[in-house]
Formats: C-alpha cells, sequence, structure tokens
C-alpha cells in the first residue's frame, strides 16, 4: 500500500517542487518531514544508518547496504519494521519521484519515540526514513592533487564498547575527530585504534600502497566494513594485485608509496601528505588512479 503510494507519486511528476522524504511508506515535502522530539534516535541517537550512491538512478550495491543496515540493527536489538525487499523498493521509488539519477541517499532507521529514559522498549515504532539528495562531492582538486590529512587523538571506539562496524546515529567518535582534523585544515582525520594502530578516517577507509601490494587495516582493527573498501577489493584482486588486510601503524602510512580513502561519498580520494609527512613522490600515485579508473567503471557500468 505504502509502495503502490509512492508509484502513483512517481507517475504523476518527474520533477516535484520540494524535495519528497520517505517516512513509513508516505512522502512528505522536506519543509514537512519531521520525527518526533520524543524519537530515541535523537535522544540518545539510538538508531541504524546507510549512506548509498546512486548512478544512473541505481543505488550501487543495494544489497550488502541493506544486509549491513539489517546487520547493524541486530547487534543494537532493532528490529526494522520492514522486509529488506520493501525498503529497496522504498528506496528505488523516492529516488524516481524525486528524479535523482546520480545522487545519494540517506537510509535511517530510528528507534522511535519513547520516554525521557534510555530503555528502548518504551518505544513504540521505529520510523523508516529515506532521503534523496544531490551529491556534494569533494572539490575535483582533493582528486587531482590529492588530500592532506592528519592523525588526531581521538582514537576510533573500542570495539568492546560500540563495535565501529555498526553504522549507528552516534557519530559523535568521529565528529570529535572531524573537527580536531578541521582545525588543522584538514577535511579528514585518521584515526588510530584502540592498540595504537591504523583504524579509518572519519567517514573513508584507509589503503596504502607498499611493494606493489595493496594494504589496508582488516575488520577487527575496529573500523566499518565499508562497501566502497570492500568493492576496491575486488577490483584490486581481480587486476592480480595482492591485497593485505593487516595491522598497519603509522609508520606504515609515511613511508606508503601510495595512499588513498574510500568512501560511498568520496568515492576514491587520493592523500599525498599525512601528518606533514609527503606520500611517495606527492602526486597521486599509478595504483590509486588505475584503481580510480575502474571503480568509475564499476560503477557507471
Ligand atoms: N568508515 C566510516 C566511519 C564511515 O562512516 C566509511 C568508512 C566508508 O564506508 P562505505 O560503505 O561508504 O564505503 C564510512 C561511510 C557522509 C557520508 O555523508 C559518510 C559515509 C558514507 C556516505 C556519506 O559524510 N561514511
Amino acid at each position: 500500500m505504502a509502495n503502490q503510494e509512492l508509484e502513483s507519486a512517481a507517475d504523476q511528476d518527474a520533477k516535484p517542487r520540494s524535495p519528497q522524504i520517505y517516512i513509513n511508506g508516505e512522502l512528505f515535502d522536506k519543509e514537512n518531514a519531521k520525527v518526533s522530539v520524543f524519537d530515541h534516535g535523537l535522544l540518545y541517537g539510538d538508531g541504524v544508518f546507510e549512506g548509498m550512491r546512486s548512478y544512473g538512478g541505481r543505488i550501487f550495491r543495494l544489497d550488502q547496504h541493506l544486509q549491513r543496515l539489517w546487520e547493524s540493527a541486530k547487534a543494537i536489538w532493532l528490529e526494522i519494521p520492514m522486509t529488506p525487499e520493501a525498503i529497496a523498493a522504498a528506496v528505488r521509488d523516492t529516488l524516481r519521484v524525486n528524479s535523482i539519477q546520480d545522487g545519494y541517499v540517506r537510509l535511517v532507521v530510528t528507534r522511535g519515540a519513547g520516554t525521557l529514559g534510555l530503555d528502548p522498549n518504551k518505544c513504540s515504532d521505529p520510523q523508516v526514513i529515506i532521503i534523496a539528495d544531490h551529491i556534494t562531492l569533494y572539490p575535483d582538486e582533493f582528486y587531482e592533487f590529492g588530500l592532506e590529512i592528519v592523525t588526531v587523538s581521538t582514537s576510533r571506539n573500542h570495539p568492546a564498547a560500540l563495535s565501529p562496524r555498526i553504522k549507528s546515529l552516534n557519530y559523535l567518535n568521529n565528529i570529535l575527530a572531524k573537527i580536531e582534523g578541521l582545525q588543522a585544515g584538514c577535511v579528514e582525520a585518521l584515526m588510530l585504534n584502540h592498540r595504537g594502530e591504523v583504524a579509518e578516517c572519519t567517514g573513508d577507509n584507509i589503503f596504502l600502497v607498499a611493494g606493489g601490494e595493496l594494504l589496508t587495516p582488516s575488520i577487527d582493527a575496529g573500523i566499518l566494513e565499508g562497501i566502497t573498501r570492500g568493492a576496491v577489493i575486488e577490483l584490486a584482486q581481480a587486476a592480480g594485485i595482492t591485497v593485505r588486510e593487516i595491522p598497519l601503524t603509522k609508520h606504515d602510512v609515511y613511508i606508503s608509496d601510495e595512499c588513498f580513502l574510500t568512501g560511498s561519498a568520496a568515492e576514491i580520494v587520493p592523500v599525498v601528505k599525512v601528518d606533514s609527512r609527503q606520500i611517495g613522490d606527492g602526486h597521486p600515485g599509478a595504483f590509486t588512479r588505475d584503481l580510480t579508473a575502474q571503480f568509475r567503471e564499476l560503477t557507471r557500468s
């Protein structure tokens, strides 16, 4: 019924005036898309989300995003009140209604409105929210000339306290690191884990190239298992490049030949300076450029 509503909305008009936001089977103008101030998503960051890219009106690796959403929800005892198939259809319809081909989709599931106490059992209806928007990419020069990043003092959440594999609505860990990065003049920041090893950036996974091999922290370093990360690993392996998921230190980063970040929003972005040290020859390297070209091919095909 919800999807029928969406279908007809999509058919009626290709370009609505106001962006249409999906909440629990209904579409709302952006101005009227609201949730309760008692929603535990707001009060406690109690909920999960996905950030996905669409290319030519299709979500890149939607199945993997939905799987990760369900895994995040399971980890926090949140029951998503729809099937993956129904959410997939709602995501596609929301893109279509908003006439977005190449864009960004934020899929959010909150715990729902409850009382002013932590108890999630007091929350009645989880809110399923889908926002389709145009993506604001990093400026072109970041891709052409590479990024400078810094290691920040905020370490990644200890996996025993809150697993970084959960893509939860509580992003304070990453936001604090992001603020530290911005204060140092960098749009991305490198976070270490509880062991002092390289983990990931605030919204991106990290890769190094050293001795012709591709190196990246493994999931048990306490990182988000990025969808883009997975795609890049597959592309590299298909190209015959050895990929090693191993513990990495800041030192490994400093002496690497190439460094790049991956994420749904950023795709693949080269890094040419870390903590004031030039990486490789200070320009995006050949592995990074090749993998970027292959990733473009994959997403646009
Ligand atoms: N690590 C963290 C902590 C992230 O939040 C990634 C890695 C990369 O994962 P994916 O699956 O996207 O390859 C993320 C994802 C945004 C935005 O609006 C952030 C992400 C994704 C999409 C948009 O800043 N982070």
